[in-house]
């Protein structure tokens, strides 16, 4: 909820709408009386409230709210006492989280019109509702509920090495529900957990994707990358969170400045799919830190720095479905953008002396993904767009087209941004284990993805999304299994190939871990940093052999031995059952890992027919 002076400057911030034309939706897109409202399209692109940690712990209230918004969309969103959203949590390696959240949601059926009043949710926190609220469900133990409805959340901290337990970073089975009291998120970030981007979002299968695409998520930073990247001493830093939404002019035509592509074609989800040209109408619109920037004319956020000013972008794709493929134009020239940390992971991670700083052009961010890089300010006078580049994401794909995020200006007068990185720290200490590329694996697996109709003979029937453990039957992710569907010992590491047999871009996320890539659609990459969400290229009927990539799995932290998950994190395929379950035994246990279809290391090699096709999809 907002407090009475976040309101006010909320309506003054409302009062800066820019015109809307003719097709648009009346009224305003904003209600200033609910508690999920965002900036107006082309607003300046806000930061989100830094929350530190302090003698090494970070105490929050977390309050999950959805609201119906004047154009009937439904956002999501985590509020603090004070009325801000998604706030920043800022810990060091070795400080506690100590998170309560509190569910605050409506049956979205039930949600009435935007500005229709304010009701009690069952737990007593006010909501933005006036309709009679279900309190007849029975009180489960939350650590053991496993109910999976539309009011029904958790929390999910991607790419933390934490426990896969309740009240840490357990999916499987927590659920909070409205009725409940708040639930006590709390752990320790580990002492060597590499420094940079992590996030929070929530993860009930089934509902992960609307709750994300609402707005339902935030950035977590493991505060110290300049102690491994010391380029970044001292630079101002932005953290920009791109989420997607649902179109908000879902009738409207192209612009008139596109080229005239085919007309949308819609899967069986409703989803514009891939035209393969960069125009035309998108999945989904795209918001910077909630400043939409909706089809068709994409008007850009604003962002405004000093001339010259050299910051560090950390961007988080929070979106459900849609790739980024970030480039900064000046003058409609590609500015070098250089990277220091992927997934929360400095680049150097593996190889200390090599090259801190990798310099790009562009860079693709899947979904889950995140990406950190130094950029320097335009020069007065110099226009400036953030920009995402279209991506191919294969014949059953969405359509992401190109499209501005956000104008980048000079102005003298620019404030700074609110956080900037210490100039002089400690460097970190070597990682306490054996560089991950250099430790021989014990075991290999084929993993695939792949989809099919649930009527075969109905092409309008449902799709059905499937990851499956080579050997196994596919199935759609059934989480009262109680089977894992592979089962690992802690210490050891595998090499996991993932393939794609559909014809549509998926991106592998586990959690718990990170892994190293060391193949990636037939090239040899040995990359010297770690990632937790990895792009896996699509099939095509002319290529004769699957796409994959070879990932190096890192089973060897001890805080991970329980049962997690791993899925596409193209959050509406995980929803769809693109799902399976790990389980890590203690590396003390005496039975031996089962379920297993491991193969002989080195048989799987394939020579993948490369396609010159991927373009944006290549991995840097
Ligand atoms: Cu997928």
């Amino acid at each position: 909820m907002h407090s009475p002076v976040a309101c006010a400057n909320l309506l003054r911030l409302l009062g800066a709408l820019v015109a809307l034309p003719a097709w648009a939706a009346p009224g305003s897109p904003q209600q200033a009386d609910d508690s999920c409202a965002w900036p107006a399209p082309g607003s300046a692109v806000p930061a989100p409230k830094d929350l530190h940690s302090v003698h090494g712990a970070l105490k929050l209230d977390l309050t999950l709210h959805d609201a119906r918004e004047a154009d009937g969309t439904i956002h999501y969103c985590y509020t603090l006492p004070d009325g801000s959203q998604s706030p920043t949590l800022r810990l060091h390696p070795g400080d506690e989280l100590l998170l309560h959240l509190t569910n605050a949601l409506i049956d979205p059926d039930a949600l009435p019109a935007a500005g229709a009043g304010a009701a009690k949710a069952p737990n007593g926190v006010k909501a933005p509702s006036s309709v009679t609220i279900a309190t007849s469900m029975p009180q489960a133990d939350v650590c053991h509920s496993m109910a999976m409805t539309s009011t029904s959340t958790n929390l999910h901290f991607h790419g933390l090495t934490i426990p896969p337990r309740c009240h840490q970073d357990d999916v499987l089975q927590t659920s909070i529900q409205p009725t409940d009291a708040p639930f006590e998120y709390r752990f320790r970030v580990p002492q060597d957990e590499p420094p940079g981007l992590y996030w929070y979002h929530p993860h009930i299968h089934g509902f992960a994707s609307n709750q994300a695409m609402g707005g339902a998520a935030g950035a977590l930073i493991v505060e110290g990358l300049e102690r491994a990247i010391p380029a970044v001493a001292g630079l101002p830093e932005r953290v920009l969170v791109i989420r997607d939404l649902p179109l908000v002019h879902p009738n409207a035509p192209p612009s008139s400045a596109e080229p005239v592509v085919p007309p949308p074609i819609l899967d069986a989800d409703g989803d514009v799919t891939n035209n393969n040209t960069g125009y035309g109408k998108p999945a989904r619109d795209l918001s910077v830190n909630f400043v939409a920037v909706p089809y068709p004319d994409y008007p850009p956020a604003k962002i405004t720095l000093t001339p010259h000013q050299r910051e560090l972008w950390r961007v988080l794709n929070a979106s459900s479905v849609t790739y980024l493929h970030l480039a900064l134009l000046y003058d409609k020239v590609p500015q070098p953008l250089g990277v220091v940390a992927i997934d929360g992971v400095p680049i150097n991670r593996g190889a200390p002396s090599a090259d801190s700083v990798k310099t790009v052009d562009h860079l693709v961010v899947p979904p889950g993904s995140r990406a950190e890089f130094i950029i320097e300010g335009p020069p007065l006078g110099v226009p400036g767009l953030f920009i995402t580049r279209m991506v191919n994401t294969g014949r059953d794909g969405e359509n992401d087209p190109n499209r501005a995020l956000a104008s980048v200006l000079a102005d003298a007068n620019a404030p700074e941004p609110s956080s900037r990185l210490p100039a002089f720290s400690s460097p970190l200490p070597p990682p306490k284990r054996p560089w991950l590329g250099d430790v021989a694996p014990v075991r290999e697996r084929k993993l695939y993805f792949s989809e099919r109709r649930a009527d075969p003979e109905d092409p309008n029937s449902q799709i059905l999304f499937f990851i499956t453990v080579d050997g196994q039957e596919p199935k759609v992710f059934d989480m009262h299994s109680g089977t894992p569907d592979i089962v690992v010992k802690q210490g050891d590491v595998e090499d996991w190939i993932i393939e794609n047999r559909s014809l549509e871009l998926h991106d592998f996320h586990i959690h718990q871990l990170h892994f190293q890539v060391r193949e990636w659609y037939g090239y040899v990459l040995d990359e010297p940093f770690l990632r937790d969400t990895v792009s896996v290229p699509f099939f095509d009927n002319h290529m004769r052999a699957y796409p994959s990539v070879r990932l190096r799995m890192d089973f060897r932290d001890p805080n991970i031995v329980g049962t997690f998950v791993y899925h596409c994190h193209m959050l509406e395929h995980e929803d769809g059952g693109m799902m399976g379950t790990i389980r890590v035994e203690p590396a003390d246990s005496a039975s031996a890992p089962a379920g297993n279809a491991a193969t002989d290391r080195g048989a799987s090699r394939n020579a993948v027919e490369i396609s010159t096709a991927i373009g944006a999809s290549s991995p840097q």
